[in-house]
């Protein structure tokens, strides 16, 4: 496409936004930035932009006037589709795309794009690093933190772009062509803005759509949604299973990462030789593995990868022994089904704090795994009084409602006895309290950290 001269909406003042801006600058075209909250101050947003940077700003409501002067409109993946002013966009010849889809219309090279509920962003960051040690020039952008079309522009044709997307992103793709895709699980989550588990379902698979059989889709042979998709899939399908002896993919065979291709199966790895834990991980890397396979990466560089790779910050994190009580930060717990992670990966009693901002999910199965060793739930935000009567349903008794964060951070201190641990593993996200899950997760080992010896 061609964007010298051209007027371009963007729409969400958010790092996305910026991204977008950024980039259509450089391709020559006449950006208007455009967020919806009215309270936002124009002088904050100039100030996130670059220098140099033109782009006519509005807030609050948009004059009719812009729209008439518009074809092209880029949301930001926080901005909803199906609402009055899309579908007005819309009915006035405005075409949508994502961010995501405008840097991939300007950017080159290769592209590994992964979804996926949970796991996105580890095992993003871990075939980043497997890539970074195989190819010269690398970037790792998207969901995890890093607008891709803050990268796309400077990318070459031996470039490999990195990408970790969320649902909300694939929202507004069209032309988006990964080489090699993932869905590592879809379970419930953001139901507020899909509405149906069908449309979630669908919209995750949307990162196979432009893929052909020349291209490769790594996908979880354990998860019945991303199992299924392979039969339909439109690219070539690799597998693995962390329960079952596979044919053809990677699987875990007692402690053993293996691998089944063309009728020979061998040994890659011990899960103890890496540095994750959980069955989750053990997921994230099998897939880590499969991408970097398909991208060419020798087997001992990945492999050595994956030995020295460490948590991500937030991800079943320890913070620190304090008074003889482990603390344990999974921020990036925010859905039940991350949660569930975060407790199985526990080994003591645990405290453990819940609760935040409601996207509609249910809590009966994260309760369920509890699996007694949860002495004291403490609950936070929105969902306290609905997490609270889930788990009462569920026979748990010692719950505690705390009205602000540091309030259920002093009541674990006070609950949790030697040889316990506390857990934030909210299985919410953290809106309403605070603006991301990483600022919860700093805040809490901020706290851990600041906790005296007795
Ligand atoms: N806005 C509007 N109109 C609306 C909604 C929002 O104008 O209808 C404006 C807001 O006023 C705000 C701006 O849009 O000023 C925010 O845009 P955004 O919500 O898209 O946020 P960004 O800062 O652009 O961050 C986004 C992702 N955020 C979301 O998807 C909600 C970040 O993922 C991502 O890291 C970043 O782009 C870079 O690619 C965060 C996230 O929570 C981590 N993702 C969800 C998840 O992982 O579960 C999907």
């Amino acid at each position: 496409m061609e964007f010298q001269g051209k007027k371009v909406l963007v729409v969400g003042a958010g790092l996305s936004g910026i991204g977008a801006v950024e980039a259509l600058n450089k391709a020559g075209a006449r950006p208007v930035l455009y967020d919806g909250n009215e309270k936002l101050l124009k002088a904050d947003i100039e100030k996130k932009l670059p220098e140099g940077c033109l782009c006519e700003i509005i807030t609050g409501s948009l004059p009719e006037e812009v729209k008439e002067e518009i074809t092209l409109a880029v949301f930001s993946p926080g901005v909803p589709v199906d609402t009055p002013f899309a579908n007005g966009l819309r009915s006035q010849g405005i075409d949508i795309w994502g961010e995501i889809e405008l840097a991939y219309v300007l950017g080159r090279g290769k592209v590994i794009a992964i979804t996926g509920t949970n796991g996105k962003t580890t095992t993003t960051s871990l075939v980043g690093e497997i890539m970074k040690r195989h190819f010269q020039s690398v970037d790792v952008v998207g969901n995890i933190g890093n607008p891709y079309t803050k990268t796309a522009q400077n990318a070459s044709e031996d470039t490999v772009t990195v990408a970790e997307i969320s649902s909300f992103q694939l929202e507004t793709i069209h032309t988006f062509h990964p080489d090699v895709s993932a869905i590592l699980n879809i379970t419930p989550d953001h139901l507020n803005r899909h509405h149906t588990m069908e449309n979630y379902v669908a919209v995750k698979e949307r990162i196979a759509e432009n893929q052909t059989k020349n291209d490769i889709c790594v996908l979880n042979y354990e998860d019945p949604y991303t199992k299924a998709f392979g039969e339909k899939c439109p690219a070539g399908v690799t597998y693995y299973s962390s329960a079952q002896k596979l044919e053809d993919g990677l699987y875990l065979d007692g402690e053993e990462i293996c691998q089944a291709q063309g009728g020979r199966h061998r040994r890659l790895m011990n899960i103890h030789e890496m540095n994750l834990v959980g069955i989750c991980n053990v997921e994230n890397v099998m897939a880590a593995i499969a991408i970097a396979q398909s991208m060419g990466v020798p087997e001992e560089e990945i492999l050595e990868t994956v030995r020295n790779f460490k948590a991500v910050e937030h991800r079943i994190e320890f913070v620190a022994s304090k008074r003889g009580v482990d603390y344990y930060n999974d921020s990036k717990a925010t859905n039940p089904d991350a949660a569930i992670q975060g407790i199985l990966a526990m080994s003591r009693p645990t405290v453990l704090i819940g609760g935040g901002y409601d996207k509609q999910n249910e809590y009966d199965t994260w309760i369920e795994a509890f699996g007694g060793k949860v002495k004291c739930l403490v609950l936070i935000g929105e969902t306290r009084e609905k997490i609270a009567a889930c788990a009462r349903a569920h026979g748990m008794e010692n719950i505690i409602l705390a009205d602000r964060f540091e309030e259920a951070l002093d009541i674990c201190v006070e609950k949790a006895q030697p040889g316990d641990a506390v857990l934030l593993s909210p299985a919410c996200a953290s809106w309403g309290m605070f603006p991301n899950y990483e600022v919860r997760g700093k805040e809490f080992k901020e706290y851990v950290n600041h906790l005296k010896e007795l």
